[in-house]
């Protein structure tokens, strides 16, 4: 049986995302130092063999010269990644304009910019055009390495013009498409100036994935008052052509978590956390620095809690790890300098001279460090204001499996639809509603956290990455069977 699989090729699947799995430095030599960049994206689709795949993104360097292009492409194909050349005023105007700037905000619900009308209009035309251009970009790429037979899958917000630019090179590309962030109601997307323009390049795709059902139906929502289509329970229809539209809830690469807990570094990194926190229960957040997470009001729930309740004062601890990103944004070096006061104002209200209440971190941990963390932590507190899913409430779960603890989560973040049962589920606006299920979170009964971990940490080993990215191309290859069938008849 090896032997006959071992002869039959495996389908290519090309991936296709802003950025590719690994960031490209230049040495000084001229040669090419490759990191491997682990995020959500990368461990889903590192994970999956039923198919052989290639990426194609911006390696997050700006190589003007043709010679460094070459050696780049060349130190890539080794990992299996194709690059798509952006120079630095296109990286401007597309990534940090129209992509974060623009979309990031608006999807998460938080408004299109709000500088002077005119100038805000002036500078959204040439992002979009921007936008535009970067996408085609992408698509010549795609065309160029595409042969008979590739699925193609399209990820994110980055790239919602690529399904139609490929479609226009070659109408029987199997092209599907996925959103990593929420998808807003049709009322905030009716904002959006190139509103129309975006939807109809989505719906060149064959299939259209969401997180959860409610952004499917958003989207759905959005084609049919905007555009004036039909929904239908599969997707959406214009002039008899079907683009399906469905969820595909992500997952995480449960058992590399499960797995690293064995490992004599994370147990030696777990004894160390264990004794530095002895005597206190641990609260833990980790996210990307982004006003989308919630930061401020995560950490003014707990000053809220620790105000109403001194006697927790020195048994509790916040561990807030906040990774910076977009640093070169002022929102975010806003965000960044008020996140810091917050926790010195705390620190220096409730600290005593051995201890504080609150360490925050301004960096990224590396996996094991991560892991270890995940493990010592009695209560997890994510409180995204919006987001698509959120993983790190899925990693938390995982590594959870020995103690149990209690995860806090936002009923905006995707992952609510899947460990609701399992969370306390709170409205990260509300500061009192937090602090009130902190002190539920520390003080619940050991049988009723043992229920609701068995409820999550089934779904969390169950719901994997690899099945997220195996049911997606399965789909979009009966999707575009179906169609094939419904032409012929
Ligand atoms: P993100 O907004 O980046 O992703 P998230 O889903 O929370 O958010 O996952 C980020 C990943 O980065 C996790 O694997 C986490 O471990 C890691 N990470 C975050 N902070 C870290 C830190 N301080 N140190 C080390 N690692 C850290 C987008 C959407 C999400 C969606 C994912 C996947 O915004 O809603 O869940 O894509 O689709």
């Amino acid at each position: 049986c090896e032997k006959q699989d071992a002869r039959v090729p495996k389908q290519r699947l090309l991936v296709v995302a802003n950025r590719l799995p690994v960031s490209a430095i230049r040495k000084d030599d001229y040669s090419w130092g490759l990191e491997i960049s682990v995020g959500g994206l990368v461990s889903a689709l590192l994970g999956i063999n039923e198919f052989e795949a290639r990426w194609i993104g911006w390696a997050g360097v700006n190589v003007p010269d043709e010679v460094g292009q070459r050696s780049l492409t060349k130190a890539l194909a080794e990992k299996r990644c194709i690059p798509v050349f952006l120079d630095e005023e296109i990286v401007h105007q597309y990534y940090n304009g129209y992509c974060n700037n623009i979309l990031w905000p608006l999807f998460h619900y938080l408004g299109l910019p709000q500088e002077d009308r005119l100038a805000t209009t002036r500078s959204f035309q040439s992002q979009f055009a921007a936008y535009k251009l970067a996408n085609k970009m992408f698509a010549d790429v795609v065309n160029e390495h595409y042969r008979e037979g590739d699925v193609v899958w399209c990820h994110d917000y980055h790239l919602m013009f690529l399904p139609k630019c490929l479609k226009e090179y070659n109408n029987k590309m199997k092209v599907g498409w996925f959103l990593h962030t929420p998808f807003p109601s049709s009322e905030i997307h009716r904002t959006l100036p190139s509103r129309s323009e975006l939807l109809r390049s989505v719906l060149a795709a064959d299939l259209v994935g969401f997180h959860t059902y409610d952004y499917a139906r958003h989207f759905v929502s959005a084609c049919t008052r905007i555009l004036g289509l039909e929904g239908t329970p599969d997707g959406v229809e214009d002039q008899g052509k079907l683009t399906r539209v469905a969820a595909f809830p992500i997952g995480i690469d449960s058992e590399r978590f499960v797995q690293a807990l064995e490992l004599t570094q994370v147990k030696a990194h777990i004894k160390e956390l264990k004794e530095r926190f002895a005597g206190r229960k641990v609260m833990l957040g980790v996210d990307r620095l982004d006003m989308i997470k919630g930061i401020p009001q995560k950490i003014l729930a707990f000053e809220k809690f620790l105000e109403e309740n001194p006697i927790w004062r020195d048994k509790v601890v916040l561990v807030q790890i906040a990774v910076p990103t977009r640093t070169d944004v002022p929102e975010y070096q806003k965000l960044s300098s008020q996140v810091h006061e917050i926790v010195g104002r705390i620190n220096g209200r409730f600290g005593t001279l051995t201890a504080v209440p609150i360490h925050h971190l301004d960096r990224s941990l590396d996996f094991h460090a991560l892991c270890a963390l995940y493990a010592v932590t009695d209560v997890a507190l994510v409180t995204s204001l919006r987001d698509g899913m959120n993983l790190v409430s899925y990693e938390f779960v995982a590594c959870q499996d020995s103690k149990k603890g209690v995860l806090i989560l936002s009923e905006f973040a995707g992952a609510a639809q899947s460990l609701g049962a399992g969370a306390i589920l709170v409205n990260p606006w509300n500061i009192t509603e937090v602090a009130t299920s902190i002190g539920y979170a520390l003080t619940m009964p050991e049988d009723e956290r043992e229920k609701r971990h068995r409820h999550n940490f089934t779904h969390v080993t169950t719901h994997t990455s690899q099945e997220w990215a195996e049911t997606f191309v399965s789909e979009l290859n009966d999707t575009v069977v179906e169609a094939q069938l419904r032409i012929r008849q």
